[in-house]
């Protein structure tokens, strides 16, 4: 067990279905830490920054558009494997691979709307806090 910390992101269609106090209420019941957590608009430059590896590929125009159009919920959630168990209880990018009981497989049905992100190890949870946080605003 390691206790680690994790970005996520409720993406603007969980912010305009008005979905975010469930996903949070789930994360809470699991036992995570809030350690951050703001409303913001993702500007170019941060979108870019969070999705530097999907550059060049066909989705990606679609990506920052969608990332960046409204509002997104940014926090840090702390525990024991958070990294992993948020994984897990996300469910697999793709909606359509999402198992019923995860929060994609409950709340989304397409990728380019899925709903959620989270850090997949931890040199992405360091260097993505880091875009939506400053130390002071981490907990
Ligand atoms: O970490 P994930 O969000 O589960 O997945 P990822 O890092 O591979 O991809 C980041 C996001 O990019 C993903 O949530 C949705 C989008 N994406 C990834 N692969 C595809 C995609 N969108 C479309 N339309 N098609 C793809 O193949």
């Amino acid at each position: 067990m390691k206790m680690e910390s994790t970005l996520v992101l409720l993406k603007p269609d969980a912010v305009r279905r008005k979905l975010c106090g469930e996903i949070l209420s789930r994360f809470e019941r699991k036992g995570f830490t809030l350690t951050a957590l703001k409303l913001l608009r993702l500007t170019p430059a941060m979108a870019a920054s969070h999705y530097q590896e999907h550059s060049g590929k066909p989705f990606y125009p679609a990506l920052i558009d969608f990332i960046t159009a409204s509002p997104v919920v940014a926090m840090v959630l702390t525990g024991p494997d958070a990294i992993k168990l948020v994984r897990a209880m996300m469910g697999p990018t793709n909606p359509v691979a999402a198992p019923p009981g995860t929060i994609r497989g409950d709340y989304a049905t397409v990728m380019s709307e899925n709903i959620i992100h989270g850090s997949d190890s931890p040199a992405s949870a360091q260097r993505e806090i880091a875009i939506y946080f400053s130390e002071q605003e981490l907990i």
